[in-house]
């Protein structure tokens, strides 16, 4: 893709503007699935919050943040928003996405090739890892057994979380074509919820074979203020077991919205 679509209609339209080979191979592919979404509640995310990463594990939400000087890993109480407990990333570095496996925070980090593991009962840090690959760190979730990781392209990475080996690339596409940017994921029975840098649109992965099976338009939450801002874009994908829902946020918004997914919209 030469430039980002920021809307999911322009999602659609630059997937469809290719060559005749790749509008083959897109009418091949169903359309991705519209989902609808209902907000359940709304509740403050504290400000300067420079989203990269978004768990819900226990009855608690855990937060990655970015910017160099700025990066922390927070726990949060999901019934008001409040910060429990929070600690601060070196000042050289850029935290990026964070998941939970094996009651370990994973924290990944931008272009340190380094990352962070914690406890997520009181935050400590565990210890560090080396990344396998000479990949910028974006976003982190789990299968329940390996780390899904996302560098800035269309590949998903599945490693291994003790050795760090590289098991999986999967790439993301959209009726055919890859979809780069790919950012903070979320894994949900089989598929993988992602934020795609610079749109307003969640897409929903199938795990197995990449492609892209759901289409979540979320522009009417981006706050006024940020419209158009290349910055403070949608960014962060929870999921509540318990009860279905996903808690999503931005970079710098105001609040969290725990929203409900529904299936295809009535056209
Ligand atoms: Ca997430």
């Amino acid at each position: 893709m030469k430039q980002m679509c920021v809307f999911l209609t322009l999602l659609l339209v630059c997937t469809c503007s290719g060559t005749d080979g790749e509008m083959s191979r897109a009418d091949a592919e169903p359309k991705p699935e519209t989902l609808s979404y209902s907000i359940v509640r709304s509740f403050p995310h504290a400000p300067a919050s420079f989203t990269q990463g978004l768990v819900y594990k226990d009855g608690f939400l855990y937060e990655g943040t970015g910017q160099k000087g700025q990066s922390e890993l927070r726990k949060i109480d999901p019934a008001n928003g409040r910060i429990m407990e929070q600690v601060k990333l070196p000042r050289d570095i850029f935290g990026e996405g964070i998941t939970i496996l094996d009651d370990k925070i994973y924290q990944l980090t931008w272009t340190s090739l380094k990352g962070f593991v914690y406890d997520p009962a009181s935050l400590k840090l565990l210890r560090t890892f080396t990344f396998p690959l000479p990949i910028e760190g974006w976003g982190l979730t789990t299968d329940g057994k390996d780390l899904i990781w996302s560098d800035g392209s269309s590949t998903l990475y599945f490693i291994q979380p003790d050795t760090m080996k590289v098991k999986k690339r999967l790439t993301v596409t959209l009726q055919g074509r890859p979809i780069a940017s790919i950012n903070e994921l979320e894994y949900i029975d089989g598929q993988i919820f992602a934020n795609v840098w610079q749109t307003e649109s969640i897409v929903r992965i199938d795990a197995q074979s990449g492609r892209i099976n759901g289409l979540l338009d979320l522009s009417a939450l981006t706050p006024s203020v940020y419209k158009g801002h290349a910055d403070y874009v949608l960014n962060g994908i929870a999921y509540n077991p318990q009860n279905g829902h996903l808690i999503i946020t931005g970079k710098m918004w105001p609040h969290f919205h725990e929203i409900s997914i529904g299936g295809r919209t009535s056209k």
